[in-house]
């Protein structure tokens, strides 16, 4: 959009006034937040109804993205880039004494999001608006997101994050789209006169899902989608209650009904919270489904050509009760026979995998399942029913192998199986993932339905995690090559021609420098610790979990303090450690690595002995926003999964774009920044994925053997034990027990001799500048192919057969 900065001034003082009843002057940055986020929506607002109506009169195919979580992160910045206003906006504010920094750093994160998964479907919601395709987002809106971290003594304490507690400019609450979700009661099917069978639902307790609907704002074009996030409210009941509920009743329901968009993953170690997940999974996707299909009916488009007009994605299985619940729109709202509803319900739907952890591939006990969703789970029943036919017609009486595949089987739903039964596309997010999906843990299905399967490389939008994350580097990019890359960012290879330009590298190296210093001062003012912006920074920043190994990390760096203690002159490039991760509230040996972590940090930050060469931080409440502080001022990435178990991480592509080298297993996506960047640009260590896979499959593996053998391994394990790392008595056992009893799941101290090397590689490369701002630029130029803007159209040609727009 185009504005003055003399409107825009205007526009804003009027809005103050008319929010506040206040001059600008007398305003506080709160205050002026607010006023900006509302005038910002008001921009916003005709380019979206523009594009709303534009779906509808060119009745273009949507898709609609179904996911658990949505990881958005701030909205104002990113809504003023794409609009294309923000140096006007800035500037304006400016002349009117105010800062725009200041003003954006009033707003919250969104929590409605954890992780990887949460932030991918964050990035595509900004890449398909920008790249002119019709998407939509479908999720619920979580009162409270995951939680607030905060570190007490060393500990993971989880705090409500209450993200709502102010006002959220951003949502527009949709009262008249509001739909009702039906859950419990019984459900049969009652023969006809003709002889058909009439679905029957009743006693069933209702629940309202009203949408609050946001805007997706495309950079720089008229696009404008949305994402709809659903809240669960009690229904207005004077319509369909007979009086026989009192008012205790009511509210005893209230609690429960609004329980379902309460908060992001209950807690599911017991049985109410299962039911609760259940419940928000069928709430959202009911609610997504049910205005999908008003809306397609609205524009009166047949419902047999539902798939030519509508494609809905399924992020991981959380959304899989998406396949039944079209089904049971289809046959038992709109009365159309079972072969059609099928037909046009796997050609809607498509599903993406993101991990082989079979903890994640989620399966429902039939009994809770069944309780929940009766009419649902007659439908799986059926469906679980005729695919049972095509295997038998396949394997004839191999009943094991029909067991094995079937949707429904061992007492349990299992839905990753239903997502490639019930869906038309099946992709991993990185290749080897995806080629381990088809060779190892989907390969019955591969062989079954070889067709189905793609991949689809994971991305990360460069608008966030270049231009509004680093604008300096990207103030250099557009000085040396123009600013084409910032439509286009498979340009960003032009870069590479300066690699070797002294006076470039040096600029480089200084904006890096730049962000380490602001990076410095916040872990300054956060965590009480001085840090030098002369020493590497070496990040590991994600979920915490044993396969991430934040574990070999901190075991090499307590190798690194014995090192130091049994050699004063030991020789090293002093060097920050730097981590951020939550762990999942009833991950007991996740929390204990962060205490783990904490402990370390606390001895070698005090020990005088260490004279500043490791510093330790850890950084709590992990958010997109401290990402974005945290990735620009990163000089090693460290991406060090287990081989075969990070399906393909996305920030070790934010990390590349932003300058840094990557410290990496051949694991994810890590494998194809390899071929991007070539051996010189990135340090691998550690084991292959075949001799993983031969370790799993063969056994073999003995980490006691290593841990008798090498010295470093015994001296780094037994300080876990003895007291040396003072505060982790019950920690340091635990961890013992887990890498030596349990025989070390993730092959730590397997991986632990290569890591030392890789590590010391890393050093001796950061030494030669000339290098190492060779390997940085290298980085970033190779950078743009990840940008989710290539990913996004993958899916739309490939998967969803969605065309561009841009009238
Ligand atoms: O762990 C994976 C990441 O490797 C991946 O990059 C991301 C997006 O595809 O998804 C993460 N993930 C997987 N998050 N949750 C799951 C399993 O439910």
């Amino acid at each position: 959009m185009i504005i003055t900065k003399e409107q825009f001034k205007k526009d804003f003082e009027k809005k103050m006034l008319k929010l506040y009843a206040q001059e600008v002057e007398d305003s506080t940055v709160h205050m002026q937040y607010f006023t900006l986020g509302y005038l910002m929506k008001e921009y916003i607002s005709e380019g979206w109804a523009k594009t709303t109506n534009r779906y509808t009169k060119y009745g273009e195919k949507q898709v609609y993205y179904f996911s658990i979580e949505f990881l958005l992160g701030r909205l104002l910045a990113s809504n003023l880039l794409n609009l294309g206003i923000r140096n006007t906006v800035s500037d304006a504010l400016k002349d009117m004494g105010l800062s725009l920094k200041e003003i954006e750093d009033v707003e919250v994160d969104p929590g409605l999001g954890n992780g990887g998964l949460g932030r991918l479907a964050a990035c595509f919601m900004d890449s398909m608006a920008s790249s002119g395709i019709p998407g939509n987002g479908n999720g619920i809106r979580y009162k409270y997101g995951l939680f607030q971290q905060k570190i007490v003594d060393g500990y993971q304490v989880e705090l409500p994050e209450n993200w709502l507690r102010d006002d959220n400019v951003w949502e527009i609450r949709k009262s008249d789209k509001a739909v009702k979700v039906k859950f419990y009661g019984d459900a049969w099917m009652k023969p006809r006169e003709d002889g058909s069978l009439e679905p029957i639902h009743t006693d069933y307790q209702e629940v309202l899902a009203v949408p609050y609907d946001t805007a997706l704002v495309g950079y720089e074009n008229k696009t404008v989608n949305t994402l709809r996030l659903w809240n669960a409210e009690v229904p207005n009941y004077t319509d369909d209650i007979q009086g026989e509920l009192n008012f205790n009743k009511v509210l005893l329901n209230k609690r429960e009904i609004e329980s379902i968009s309460e908060v992001l993953y209950p807690d599911d170690s017991h049985h109410e919270g299962r039911v609760l997940r259940l419940k928000q999974e069928y709430f959202f996707v009911s609610a997504g489904l049910q205005s999908i299909v008003a809306q397609h009916k609205d524009a009166g488009h047949p419902l047999s050509e539902l798939h030519n007009y509508v494609a809905v994605h399924i992020n991981d299985t959380h959304p899989a009760v998406a396949i039944p619940e079209l089904m049971r729109i289809l046959m038992d709202e709109e009365g159309m026979e079972w072969a059609e509803a099928w037909h046009i319900t796997q050609n809607t739907m498509s599903y993406t995998n993101h991990t082989i952890m079979s903890e994640a591939l989620e399966k429902w006990q039939i009994d809770l399942f069944k309780e929940l969703l009766p009419r649902i789970y007659l439908i799986i029943g059926e469906i679980d029913r005729r695919f049972r036919e095509i295997l038998s017609s396949k394997f004839g009486e191999d009943q094991n192998q029909i067991e094995k595949m079937a949707i429904i089987s061992g007492g349990y739903v299992r839905m990753a199986h239903l997502c490639i039964h019930g869906t038309h596309s099946v992709n991993g997010v990185a290749k080897l993932h995806t080629e381990l999906l088809k060779s190892q843990e989907l390969r019955d299905f591969y062989m079954l339905y070889p067709y189905k399967f793609n991949n689809k490389t994971n991305g990360i939008t460069h608008r966030r995690w270049l231009m509004l994350a680093n604008p300096e580097l990207s103030d250099l990019l557009d000085e040396t090559i123009g600013n084409s890359w910032r439509r286009n960012p498979q340009d960003l290879k032009l870069f590479k021609k300066y690699k070797r330009d002294p006076e470039i590298q040096k600029k480089v190296e200084q904006i890096k420098r730049n962000n380490k210093e602001k990076l410095a001062a916040y872990i300054k003012e956060k965590n009480g610790i001085i840090v030098d912006p002369n020493s590497i920074f070496d990040v590991h920043v994600k979920r915490l979990h044993a396969y991430k190994r934040q574990l070999l990390n901190a075991l090499h760096i307590l190798h690194q303090y014995h090192e130091i203690l049994e050699n004063p002159n030991f020789e090293m490039l002093p060097k920050t450690y730097i981590f951020a991760a939550k762990a999942a509230p009833g991950y007991y040996f996740a929390k204990e690595i962060i205490k783990f972590i904490n402990a370390l940090a606390e001895q070698i930050n005090n020990d005088p002995r260490v004279e500043d060469r490791i510093k330790i931080v850890f950084l709590e409440n992990y958010s997109v926003t401290l990402a974005e502080q945290i990735i620009p001022a990163s000089e090693v990435s460290e991406q060090i999964s287990t081989t075969t178990k990070e399906a393909s991480g996305t920030s070790n592509m934010k990390f590349m774009m932003n300058g840094a080298v990557t410290l990496a297993t051949l694991d994810g996506a890590n494998v194809e920044i390899l071929e991007e960047v070539g051996h010189p640009n990135i340090v691998i260590f550690g084991m292959t994925e075949k001799e993983v896979l031969n370790y799993y499959r063969n056994g073999g593996y003995n980490s006691r053997e290593i841990y008798e053998s090498d010295a470093r391994v015994k001296r780094v394990l037994d300080s876990l034990t003895n007291g040396f790392i003072k505060g982790i008595q019950v920690e340091g056992q635990d961890i013992f027990k887990n890498l030596i009893d349990y025989n070390d799941e993730f092959f730590v101290l397997k991986d632990f001799d290569s890591y030392v090397a890789a590590q010391k590689k890393m050093e001796d490369l950061y030494r030669d500048r000339f290098t190492w701002n060779k390997m940085s630029i290298e980085n970033i130029s190779s950078s743009g192919v990840f940008s989710s803007d290539v990913t996004v159209m993958q899916y739309a040609s490939g998967v969803w057969d969605t065309r561009i727009i841009e009238r």
